[in-house]
């Protein structure tokens, strides 16, 4: 369409995705259009060279790497005798595939179901989802049509859940938000896995494949000279990512929100990196989470031939950090720059405790700094630097905090090689 880049392989990301689905491409076609067709998307000419391709291959299913209407959807199935799956479907397919837990999965139902509402002629298995590839919409379909009224009632009822569950993960995230949080986010592939693996011995799942993370997981990181945070891997964004899907990955995004601090992964090696930062950025608005403080890495610079890529990405973000999660390239830098920047998050209080509050005293010496102490007869005074993330229990239980000074001088964090990158400690959250 007009206004689109027009990239070398403009197919690329759609192939990946179908590879991912389970399908096999057999062949793709391209057409340069100013507007869509009304009625089958495609131009008429490309309608039948289409149609001679399916038969040509045999083929089972055509995806387009657009947002289809219902009726484009049927028209086209009618003209070239094959299934038609457009790049929402697709998606929504590739999630239901991969949602692992209770919460993952009813939000892929959910927007599943408002996807299908309008075309429950077409499917319905996704209620009763049976293990077929992308498409392959199962037997008796007839037989699975079902009232709207009563769908309508589903996901009624699969929001309320969801509710639920999205309260239930708010406190959960809140109560152990004891250490800051830094979440990883970023485009779908771009690493965000791998670098939560190089920097934590997270032994999360990394894989050469769109959406291999669904579900957040949340390890402690040792930030030398600072402490810890809580780092949280998150899933991946995609260029038109179904509205009714970032809507209700809400509590799964729920670290993200609560967070501190974002580390937005990129892959620098990327020919559409820019693209990719973009459309990161427009889910991150859509989600009511943009205003974070967020510093944007540039990740798999080792497979950059030529530095001039890079430099084109840096000249744009020049606050960028480069690194190869792989090789465990500039990760020292990226621990230095994450401790500075969540040093500015550091407060100076006077904290009043209660002298029988041995709880909340030893939270604050090992949470902050103390600086001093003073003891009255009921109650003790601590002054202490705290991280802003850290202070949740203390307003729970403290008798009083006064705020000495609000842009507190943080502690430098000492950059220290590679050894900063291992941990031992268990795992702070499942999402199980
Ligand atoms: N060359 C190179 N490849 C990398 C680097 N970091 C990650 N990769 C590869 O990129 C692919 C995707 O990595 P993941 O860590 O799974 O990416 P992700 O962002 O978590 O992806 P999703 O969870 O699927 O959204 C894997 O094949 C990694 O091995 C890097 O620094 N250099
Ligand atoms: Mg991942």
């Amino acid at each position: 369409m007009p206004g689109q880049p027009v990239e070398a392989d403009p197919l690329e990301e759609l192939h990946g995705l179908a590879t991912t689905a389970g399908t096999q491409v057999v062949d793709e076609m391209v057409q340069r259009r100013s507007t869509p067709s009304h009625s089958t998307y495609l131009g008429k000419g490309k309608v039948e060279e289409l149609r001679l391709m399916v038969e040509r291959h045999d083929a089972d299913v055509i995806i387009f790497d657009n947002t289809l209407t219902p009726a484009q959807v049927r028209n086209l199935e009618q003209a070239v005798g094959a299934k038609v799956v457009d790049r929402t479907e697709l998606i929504l397919d590739i999630f239901a595939a991969g949602a692992r837990t209770h919460e993952s999965r009813l939000a892929v139902e959910v927007a599943q179901l408002e996807y299908s509402l309008p075309r429950l002629k077409r499917m319905w298995t996704h209620l009763s989802r049976q293990a077929m590839g992308v498409g392959m919409r199962g037997p008796g379909e007839k037989q699975l049509e079902v009232d709207r009224r009563i769908a309508q009632k589903r996901i009624h009822d699969l929001q309320t859940e969801l509710a639920q569950v999205e309260h239930r993960r708010e406190r959960q995230v809140a109560a152990r938000k004891e250490s800051p949080t830094v979440s990883i986010v970023g485009y779908t592939n771009a690493g965000k896995s791998t670098l939560m693996n190089a920097l934590t011995d997270a032994d999360v799942l990394a894989q050469d494949k769109l959406f291999a993370t669904l579900d957040t997981r949340t390890r402690r990181w040792q930030l030398p000279g600072w402490g810890t945070v809580l780092l949280s891997d998150t899933v991946g964004f995609i260029r038109d990512l179904p509205h009714s899907l970032v809507a209700s990955f809400k509590s799964t995004l729920e670290e993200t929100r609560q967070a501190e601090l974002l580390l937005h992964v990129a892959d620098a090696s990327s020919a559409t990196v820019f693209e990719q930062i973009t459309a990161v950025y427009e889910v991150l608005k859509e989600l009511g989470i943009e205003e974070k403080d967020t510093l944007l890495v540039l990740n798999k610079i080792d497979a950059i031939e030529s530095p001039a890529v890079l430099n084109r990405v840096l000249d744009r973000y020049p606050n960028a950090i480069p690194v190869s999660a792989r090789s465990n390239k500039g990760l020292a830098m990226l621990t230095e720059v994450v401790g500075e920047t969540l040093g500015r998050e550091f407060l100076d209080v006077e904290v009043d405790v209660a002298v029988t509050d041995g709880k909340l005293l030893s939270y604050l010496s090992a949470k902050g700094e103390v600086l001093s102490r003073e003891f009255g007869e009921e109650i003790t005074t601590v002054h202490v630097r705290m991280p802003a993330g850290a202070m949740g229990p203390v307003h729970k239980s403290a008798k009083a905090i006064r705020q000495i000074d609000r842009e507190a001088k943080p502690k430098t964090p000492t950059a220290q090689p590679m050894e900063i990158v291992t941990q031992d400690d268990p795992p702070t959250s499942e999402v199980a």
